[in-house]
């Protein structure tokens, strides 16, 4: 097998050149059952559900369907693997970074079928799959690979009658309930800091994407991974899912999709057993180009911004404020790149975007695009689904949108530009603020002082200057305010999986 550096796995150096790596024809689906103490198993109840291409529309295959019986399976599998003495426990902290890094490495040597199998669930161009997901996943796991033994507690200073120390130890049992945008790479983030610290795991994959997480499965146990640390438990979120987040024997749980189903995550949580809860959701994010601004990188970033993974994105740059002197020549060149982008099979090379999700979140899409048009936004360009090709939709631009409408409220979750304009700082500060979300937000401008004046004025977790999307595993990731709670990413997550132990130990002053 070829990998990516253009060497072979003997490590001889290849003939040809690296090139572009290309999906597996026919790839063969080997694991589509509930994951239980590194074995699979069949449902409960004997259901199986089925699992689409979005491409084509056809059936991938049956999965387990996994409902509340067999979260308590999984729940019962990751709360031994968590009790005290054993080999989980037992590990030492190195070990479990091993572990981690042993994951990574069959993460890289499957890495094309992983990014096939992405490709086929998702409709993502397998170039993405490969060189963002899969690149992304593989880093994630590495960084929380290097974390797991250095993480520690402190010596805490208190009056000199006592000695007191903290010490930083895993929750316990952490569910995880991931979306069908990211579907590996979303695992990764929590799987990665939530191993890393010691914890057990209870996964559930979106119902429309689990097929990568399964195949995971079959990592963790070739990794060598004690029985009953990861469980995958694919189904439907409000079965599963709220198995998972209504359960009174899981610690924690790390959700990401929408707002809605997050206040359920935190509702659930708090009428069961208070367990921990991070959520990651939505955004309506804003991007504010400058008259200053390298307009030709400000609309390649914000373009890519929007329309990346079909625009199904929660950081996807779905408002974009754009200062009046430079609006005509902004909307003109971004509609040049819009109808420029290739929409097609997400196999061939050349494609830029593939089929929305599924039937619901097209639905979805093009209903706002007629809200759009009927609110009085100009259509610059798309505007409709790509005629007799099933849920692929053309990129789409709006222009002389107002804050009113719904495309600049809503979260679209597709490849739908909306472009506002501006006259002043403070008032696209106040604009860009007045919503619910507070994800991600960026600024382009050629002036230090008004990027980091703006940068400080926005409420969002994130701020990119002059770029889009850069995400380092390195940097913490979350929402303010309706976006989320907690933080992914960085060594700000592990703080979201450990519990602090302060231990005070009395000194007894005896002369000695
Ligand atoms: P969703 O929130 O319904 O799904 C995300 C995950 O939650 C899935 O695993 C799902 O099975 C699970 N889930 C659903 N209902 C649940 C419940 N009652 N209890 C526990 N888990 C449950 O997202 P969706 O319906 O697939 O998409 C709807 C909208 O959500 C999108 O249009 C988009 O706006 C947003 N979204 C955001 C992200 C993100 O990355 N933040 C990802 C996907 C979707
Ligand atoms: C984890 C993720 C990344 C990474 C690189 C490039 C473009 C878009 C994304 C992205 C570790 C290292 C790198 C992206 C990923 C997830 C979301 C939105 C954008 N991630 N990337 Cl939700």
């Amino acid at each position: 097998m070829t990998t990516t550096n253009g060497t072979t796995e003997n490590g001889q150096t290849d003939r040809k050149p690296p090139g572009l790596p290309r999906p597996l024809p026919n790839l063969e689906i080997q694991h589509h059952q509930i994951f239980i103490n590194n074995e699979w198993h069949q449902s409960v109840s004997g259901r199986k559900f089925p699992v689409y291409n979005p491409t084509t529309g056809n059936k991938i295959c049956e999965v387990e369907e996994a409902d509340k019986a067999d979260v308590d399976k999984a729940v019962a599998a990751a709360r031994a693997a968590f009790q005290r003495g054993s080999p989980w426990r037992q590990m030492d902290a190195s070990g479990r970074g091993r572990l981690l890094h042993k994951l990574a490495d069959l993460l890289e040597r499957d890495r094309v079928v992983l990014a096939t199998l992405e490709s086929m669930d998702t409709g993502k161009p397998f170039l993405h799959s490969f060189l963002v997901d899969l690149e992304g996943c593989i880093r994630t796991l590495r960084y929380y690979a290097g974390w797991a033994d250095k993480i520690q507690g402190r010596t805490v200073p208190v009056d000199d009658t006592f000695f007191c120390f903290t010490v930083h130890e895993p929750i316990g049992v952490c569910g995880a309930i991931t979306p069908w945008n990211f579907p590996l790479l979303m695992v990764t983030w929590k799987m990665g800091p939530a191993l890393c610290c010691g914890n057990t795991l209870v996964l559930k994959p979106a119902e429309q994407t689990p097929l990568t997480a399964l195949y995971m499965g079959s990592l963790i146990t070739e990794a060598g991974f004690p029985p009953g640390v990861v469980n995958i438990v694919p189904g439907y979120g409000p079965t599963a899912g709220a198995a998972i987040s209504h359960h009174s024997d899981i610690d924690k749980v790390a959700f990401t999709g929408s707002t809605e189903v997050g206040k359920l995550i935190k509702e659930a949580a708090s009428r069961s057993n208070l367990k921990r809860v991070t959520l990651e959701l939505g955004g309506k994010n804003p991007c504010i180009v400058f008259a200053d601004s390298d307009l030709e990188l400000a609309v390649e970033c914000v373009h890519q911004g929007v329309f990346f993974n079909q625009g199904q994105c929660c950081t996807a740059a779905s408002r974009v404020f754009v200062e009046e002197q430079v609006y005509p020549e902004f909307v003109r060149r971004s509609v040049e790149h819009a109808k420029r982008r290739l929409v097609g099979d997400p196999f061939d090379p050349k494609t830029e975007q593939g089929p929305q999700i599924d039937q619901e979140q097209f639905d979805k899409i093009v209903e706002l695009i007629q809200s759009g048009k009927e609110e009085g936004a100009k259509l610059e360009c798309g505007g409709s689904p790509m005629a007799g090709r099933g849920l692929f939709i053309k990129p789409t631009v709006f222009s002389e949108v107002t804050d009113d409408m719904r495309i600049a409220k809503e979260e679209i979750f597709g490849p739908v530009q909306a472009i506002l304009k501006f006259k002043s700082t403070e008032d696209v500060i106040k604009r860009a603020n007045s919503t619910e979300y507070g994800l991600t937000a960026a600024v382009f401008t050629g002036s230090l002082d008004k990027a980091l004046t703006v940068a400080s004025a926005l409420q969002s977790g994130t701020v990119w200057v002059n770029c889009y999307n850069a995400l380092h595993v390195q940097a913490p990731f979350g929402g303010y305010k309706m976006s989320g709670n907690g933080r992914e990413l960085g060594e700000y997550a592990l703080t979201e999986y450990t519990e602090v132990k302060t231990v005070t130990i009395k000194l007894s002053q005896k002369k000695l």
